[in-house]
């Protein structure tokens, strides 16, 4: 068995802390041979850049230790593969996981330069969308800090997720460009580079050969990821596109030189943007591009990596992990299969034994649309090795659904990895079902309905794999860091352990009436609040009043997450308090934030209703700043971390059913603010976390979504019987917010009445009321700021720590206890 590789999560010893004057001299001395600076001279970037180097030598030498400790120990390995990683800034992280912080931060000052404003110069590291992309780079923080030895594979984008810009409340994209001011993390390891195929024929018929008709090189670059308390790194590994040969030579000899570039400028292109869709899986040749060149790098790399130490693929299972983030890796599992058939020759059914010993996979998803499939035609021509192992898997698959007692057509059509219904598609999560001795979701309820819809069939055949694994979040960023004001007021109240020991958090719980401890998160959360009011004003211009309760919606923006309904709920609000002025309203302040996919109109449609409701009620003088709503732009991971601590009320309020977990609720809640959401994802567990009476629930669960979707129930009857919601939708409706515009969101309002897919309508009353629940405690401050105390002391489970461990444990194989 295994050693038991994780570590202790102390910190480091004082004696290996640097004084602040040593730390000024490391500063210094980077400035100076590194950035090419003179202290009078630099500028912040220039700081930046020069801290970021000094730190990073604390880093690499955990990191390389690390390197050292895991090979001699021989100890399993962690592959975690994932087309995005979400992982924003990487400075202050690094900082307070090595524990520096007092040391840097006195260093700065010596030289007049303040610590939080260099954070500031740090560009965020965009690689990822949402919620998937952020959970790998909590992961990979919480797989160091449980001394788990791990490489994190993706792709090195050069543009991450776009920047957003709003032009007259329409969202613009803009280029991100990340690179262009230097990536002091990222060390460029030209020495290794694996060759990538595409295309070409496949030779033989024992032992199969593929002749690629093109080539390309993937190289890696290796970010340093360090856990908390400094003890162990692990490698994030992303890989960078390039061409075999830099350029054309014939072409170029010829005379021309444009199209001697043109062939490097493709081949280049592969890793040069994130696909910045989360919501539909469009089918694009250079998404699978992308998917094939980084799963069969990161596979080569790790099976040379085990050869290299070990000598024979037959102990592959005993020492690799490899955890799939989704489908998009998911042609990993064929690859992995030719690797060991074609190149180091072993026979089909001892390679099948290893992949899926090896191999594990995640769903993030029960939306139809945002379910993986490739047309043949396209995989044929791009991998036509692995098409002939993807038919002959089916074969042998489908020969086994057959000797099943009462099979059918039915039965086979729906566990093919072939589609044949609009054209014939290779289905990845059935392929990545197929592939992987283990299957999970994300939260409890998500788990229930993978289990009962898309893999019911595959379960009954290959019964055991699936298993929960709810999602978590790393607090030492999210609530050590973003909110080092809580922090130290619950370091007061219960002592240190909790930062260490997530579930020491439920200390808290025994004070959550002292009057005082109350006094004194109500005064953070408004010094937080003061914070985020000059980012408000500084970003668009609005002043809101810190004093109001800030009621916050921020993430992706679709149809299923309802922004919608918020915005429906601000008109109504809107409304009643015109209808009666002289009551005694809580004032409120809704923000909102989040990127739509560039492509989705439907999306666009509710940020530009969002901007124009709120032109209307902001500059109302019959509202007097008791309402007001603002859309904060381009949302990111570092907006996130200053939005999160400021928030009173947190909007989970997606379609039951439809979120496969969320980390953003948990964030919110840890933070102490309180959730107005439905029974969906992770909501469901966060619930029972922090007790029914601390938290608002409404809505349709996901069983009565199901049911009103079966009857085909219209909105109509829901709409007629609703006068709140009938004024709000068809002020909307006629143009009250678009009077340039009048039929604007016509079209919107009406097929929300007519078809209402998302349940809009339908929960809308439910949620009206709901609100006004949340404005009667917010009148009771003893009674608000207990139960706020209760959230913050009740979600100590949802660290990723605590993820980690139970992936560790009951996926990977490998032991891990907590602290
Ligand atoms: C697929 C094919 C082609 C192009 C893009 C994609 C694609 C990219 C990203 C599909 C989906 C995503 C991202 C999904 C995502 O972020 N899902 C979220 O995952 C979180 C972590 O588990 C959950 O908390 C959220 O509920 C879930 O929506």
């Amino acid at each position: 068995m295994d050693a038991v590789v994780n570590i202790e999560p102390f910190s480091r010893s004082p004696s290996s802390r640097p004084t602040p004057a040593e730390m000024r001299d490391r500063i210094l001395a980077k400035l100076t041979y590194q950035v090419g600076k003179s202290p009078a001279w630099a500028s912040p970037r220039d700081w930046f850049l020069a801290s970021a180097f000094a730190v990073r030598d604390f880093v690499v030498e955990t990191w390389l230790a690390s390197g050292r400790r895991s090979y001699a120990s021989e100890a399993k390995r962690v592959y975690y593969l994932s087309l995005e990683f979400l992982i924003g800034r990487l400075l202050q992280d690094a900082i307070g996981n090595l524990g520096l912080a007092e040391p840097v931060r006195e260093a700065l000052l010596m030289q007049g330069v303040d610590l939080d404003a260099l954070c500031e110069q740090e560009p965020d590291a965009a690689l990822g969308n949402g919620g998937l992309g952020r959970l790998a780079a909590c992961f990979i923080e919480s797989m160091s800090t449980l001394g788990v030895n791990a490489f994190g594979y993706g792709i090195r984008y050069e543009h991450g997720l776009f920047r957003q810009v709003i032009d007259d409340g329409v969202q613009q994209e803009l280029p991100e460009d990340w690179l262009s001011v230097g990536n002091p993390w990222e060390f460029e390891r030209q020495e290794i580079a694996y060759p990538i195929g595409f295309g070409g024929i496949v030779t033989g018929h024992i032992q199969h050969q593929w002749h690629p008709a093109e080539r390309i090189l993937a190289v890696a670059y290796d970010t340093p990821v360090v856990g908390g308390g400094g003890l162990h790194a692990n490698t994030l590994r992303l890989w960078s596109a390039r061409a075999m040969t830099p350029l054309h030579l014939e072409t170029f000899n010829r005379g021309d030189h444009e199209g001697a570039l043109r062939d490097r400028v493709r081949t280049e292109s592969v890793s040069r943007v994130l696909y910045p869709g989360d919501d539909s899986a469009s089918g694009q040749e250079l998404r699978l591009r992308q998917e094939y060149f980084f799963a069969s790098a990161s596979l080569q790399d790790l099976l040379r990596r085990h050869m290299d130490q070990f000598g024979t693929v037959q102990t592959l299972p005993d020492k690799v992990a490899i955890q799939l983030n989704d489908t998009h890796p998911a042609i990993g599992i064929i690859e992995l299969m030719r690797l060991l058939m074609d190149e180091h020759g072993v026979e089909w059914d001892e390679a099948w034994r290893i992949t899926t010993a090896c191999m594990s996979y995640t769903n993030h998803t029960l939306l139809p649309e945002a379910l993986e499939t490739w047309p043949v035609p396209l995989m044929e021509r791009l991998l036509p090795r692995h098409m002939q192992i993807i038919y002959l898997l089916n074969a042998r698959h489908l020969e086994h659904v057959r000797a099943q007692p009462g099979a059918n057509d039915e039965m086979l059509a729906a566990t093919s990895l072939i589609e044949e219904h609009h054209g014939r598609r290779v289905r990845m999560g059935h392929l990545a079902f197929l592939g992987s001795h283990a299957i999970n979701g994300v939260s409890a309820l998500h788990t229930a309905l993978i289990r009962r819809s898309i893999f019911h069939d595959l379960d009954a055949l290959y019964g055991g794999r699936i298993s929960n694994k709810t999602n978590g979040i790393t607090f030492r960023r999210w609530l050590h860091r973003a909110n080092p004001g809580l922090t130290r007021i619950i370091t007061d109240t219960i002592g240190p352990a909790f930062l260490t020991d997530h579930e020491a958090l439920h200390g808290l719980t025994a004070h959550a009436d002292d009057l005082g401890l109350q006094q004194s998160a109500s005064r953070q959360r408004l010094a937080n609040k003061q914070k985020l009011a000059r980012v408000i004003r500084e970003r668009v211009g609005i002043t809101v009043s810190s004093e109001a309760l800030f009621d916050v919606q921020v993430k992706r923006i679709h149809e299923y997450k309802r922004q919608i309904l918020n915005v429906l709920h601000a008109v109504a609000l809107y409304q009643a308090i015109l209808a009666e002025p002289g009551r005694d309203w809580v004032p409120r302040v809704k923000i909102l934030a989040g990127k739509a996919a560039p492509g989705y109109r439907v999306a666009k449609q509710v940020i530009r209703l969002a901007h124009d409701v709120a032109k209307v009620i902001n500059a109302d003088p019959a509202i007097d700043g008791r309402l007001k709503l603002v859309f904060l732009p381009n949302y990111n991971v570092s907006l996130a971390e200053q939005i999160i601590p400021a928030a009173d009320l947190s909007e989970q309020v997606s379609t039951a059913g439809m979120e496969a977990s969320g980390t953003g609720n948990m964030k919110f809640a840890l933070n102490g603010a309180l959730t107005i959401g439905t029974l969906d994802g992770a909501n469901v567990e966060i619930r029972d976390a922090v007790g029914p009476d601390n938290i608002f629930i409404f809505g349709l669960t996901a069983e009565e979504v199901l049911a009103r979707r079966w009857h085909g129930l219209a909105a109509h009857d829901q709409v007629a019987a609703s006068p709140r919601l009938k004024k709000a939708t068809e002020a909307i409706r006629w143009g009250a917010f678009s009077p340039g515009e009048p039929h604007r969101y016509t079209s919107m309002m009406d097929s929300m009445i007519e078809r209402d897919t998302f349940m809009v309508a339908s929960d809308f009353d439910n949620y009206f009321e709901t609100q006004e629940a949340v404005d009667r405690l917010w009148r009771d401050p003893v009674r608000w700021w207990r139960a706020s105390l209760l959230n913050t002391a009740g979600v100590g489970w949802f660290s990723s720590d605590r993820t980690i461990a139970e992936y560790a444990n009951e996926i990977w194989n490998i032991p891990v206890t907590l602290s």
